[in-house]
């Protein structure tokens, strides 16, 4: 059966623990312990900004938590050197699985988007750069209802701008939560179920890989009816649950 995906971009297509390894050629030792910081200060101020019924974009978003990471390591870096660090989310690799998953997918008939909390912006110039635009058939971004996933508005928004129930959406995510909050919106959903922060970042700080946290989903709901453990399991896995 052919369906609609609409895929989360950072965590699951891209990977933004990748910056890792260039914030680790700046504060030796600690790269990975700030972009972990980072990305996890950059995600509490979007679910922060969002219960306080307020709204500045994920380019700020980003930006704010760096200066938070850094001041919460005790490190410091001057404008120019946290400027090429948020340029560098512009260039943000996609995992291995990415670009064959969605070439399959799309030769399969499915139609795919992405729906992310990045800036419109933001998204077409990481989507080029790591190689994933020419797969993708329209980009939904946050910033159209100024609201942070897991707003349900998000996710109603994608289905109305697909013109499609919000049942025939199916939210591909790595993250839990943006799992949780899609289903909870009354999309479907496929949960990638990536180790969090996993061999590529780790490897990229120059460590070893993290043992594996489990398999811990979340505690706020039941996992979805597909969870795979890479995208390219994704179309047989959507082939079986029909
Ligand atoms: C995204 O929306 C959740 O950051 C993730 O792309």
């Amino acid at each position: 059966v052919t369906i609609a995906l609409a895929f989360d971009v950072y965590g699951t297509l891209v990977d933004p623990i990748a910056l890792a390894r260039t914030l680790d050629r700046l504060l030796p030792g600690d790269g990975l312990q700030v972009a972990q910081a980072w990305r996890q200060k950059q995600l509490e101020t979007t679910f922060r900004l969002t219960a306080m019924e307020q709204y500045r974009d994920f380019a700020w978003v980003t930006r704010r938590a760096l200066a938070y990471a850094l001041a919460s390591a005790g490190r410091s870096l001057d404008e120019a050197q946290q400027e090429a660090l948020i340029a560098g989310y512009d260039q943000l690799p996609a995992y291995a699985d990415a670009v064959p998953a969605l070439a399959q997918l799309r030769d399969a008939g499915h139609t795919i988007v992405v729906l992310s909390n990045g800036t419109p912006a933001m998204l077409e110039a990481v989507l080029s750069n790591s190689g994933l635009r020419a797969c993708i058939q329209d980009v939904i971004s946050v910033d159209e209802v100024q609201a942070y996933k897991p707003a349900p508005r998000v996710y109603q928004h994608a289905a109305r701008r697909l013109s499609l129930q919000p049942a025939a959406l199916r939210l591909v995510s790595s993250n839990p939560f943006d799992v949780v909050g899609a289903q909870a919106a009354g999309l479907s959903a496929a949960w990638v179920r990536r180790l969090p922060h996993g061999s590529i970042a780790a490897s990229a700080a120059g460590r070893a890989a993290p043992l594996p946290a489990g398999d811990a989903y979340d505690t706020l709901a039941s996992p979805p009816d597909v969870v795979v453990p890479a995208l390219t399991e994704l179309a047989p896995a959507l082939e079986a649950a029909g």
